[in-house]
């Protein structure tokens, strides 16, 4: 783990944004650590990079553990990295604990795109300042202002934070295994809503071609038609361990790209993606504040006369003021 230097001040994070993106991978790695610790330095790095993003493809892998997401996003990087491409992986796992297995393990399913030059970074859950999305906002635009591209997050698509993490995505891919109605279960955990691009994988086991068959059906069935009724979404049958389909999950990737580029989709997401940060970003100002101000000494006495909601209101007006 890289640590961020103590002394680290303004001048030293604009002086690592710069070496950022001039392809010091170190400088990259400080700033995401800057940015996982969030506070006022965090705040800089955002500052400091924010003339830079934009450039980058940002891809959301998502789906069941296991489904085999660590194991498409290493095949997926390394045919890009190939290809010449610059990927960068940020894998968000909420079962990775810090010192975890599955990081490690998951480090062990990226090794060929390590030694293929792909820029890979874990992030814990735990313990971030105003939220996890935020943190792995703020990383992804460290990493596209780095000149990375595409920008792929790997993240366990089982709660609602997890899968507000592929909000930061321009194009999510849901992935599902055969067995165990793992179709009917992402529907259930609302990935049916989300996908851009489906991918059934472990195409070598019993039963992935009835996972297909669910899957179209409930697309059938649901008036989904992709996020935003953009399209519906395609599905790309692979066996990831083996690199089977990924050339084509690959062609699926920039062809989403594409059409998003075609028209207004693009912008309007990533307009969208602003708003919702800002507003993320705003809830934590206010409900800091908030908490500040309940907990300081100046404060009226809360009368027990007056209802919770009027003293709230008579808090936020000052707050406000
Ligand atoms: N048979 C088979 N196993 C796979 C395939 N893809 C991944 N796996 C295995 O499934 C397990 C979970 O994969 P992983 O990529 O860690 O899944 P994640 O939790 O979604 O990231 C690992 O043991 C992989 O080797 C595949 O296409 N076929
Ligand atoms: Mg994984």
């Amino acid at each position: 783990m890289e640590s961020p230097e103590p002394e680290a001040g303004l001048s030293a994070v604009v002086e690592l944004a710069e070496a950022s993106r001039s392809g010091d991978r170190r400088a990259t790695a400080r700033l995401l650590s800057l940015v996982e610790r969030g506070g006022a330095l965090a705040d800089e790095v955002a500052s400091a990079t924010q003339a830079h993003v934009g450039g980058a493809h940002v891809v959301g892998i998502t789906g069941a553990p296991g489904s085999g997401k660590s194991t498409i996003t290493n095949s997926l990087t390394t045919l890009l990295s190939e290809a010449g491409q610059q990927p960068a992986v940020l894998a968000v796992d909420p079962s990775s604990p810090l010192t975890g297995g599955a990081i490690l393990g998951d480090r062990v399913r990226m090794n060929g795109a390590s030694d293929a030059g792909v820029f890979i970074r874990s992030m814990a859950t735990r313990g971030h300042a105003g939220g996890l999305a935020l943190a792995a906002s703020g990383a992804v635009r460290v990493l596209d202002a780095a000149g990375f591209d595409p920008v792929v997050i790997e993240t366990v698509g089982v709660g609602q934070v997890e899968v507000d993490v592929t909000d930061a995505a321009d194009t999510t891919i849901v992935v599902v295994a055969p067995g165990w109605g793992d179709a009917v279960q992402a529907n259930k955990a609302g990935l049916l809503e989300v996908a851009d691009l489906f991918v059934v994988n472990k195409a070598d086991r019993p039963g992935a071609t009835d996972a297909r068959r669910d899957l179209e059906l409930m697309l059938d069935l649901s008036t989904v038609t992709g996020r935003a009724g953009f399209e519906r979404p395609s599905i790309t049958m692979t066996t990831a361990t083996e690199g089977d389909g990924i050339g084509e999950l690959a062609t699926a990737v920039a062809g989403h790209l594409d059409l998003l580029s075609q028209g207004v989709e693009l912008d309007r997401r990533r307009e969208k993606r602003r708003i919702a940060e800002v507003r993320a970003h705003l809830e934590h100002l206010l409900v800091g504040a908030a908490d500040e101000m309940l907990a300081s000494e100046g404060l009226q006495p809360v009368r027990a006369s007056e209802s919770p909601m009027m003293v709230a209101r008579r808090l936020a007006g000052q707050l406000l003021d």
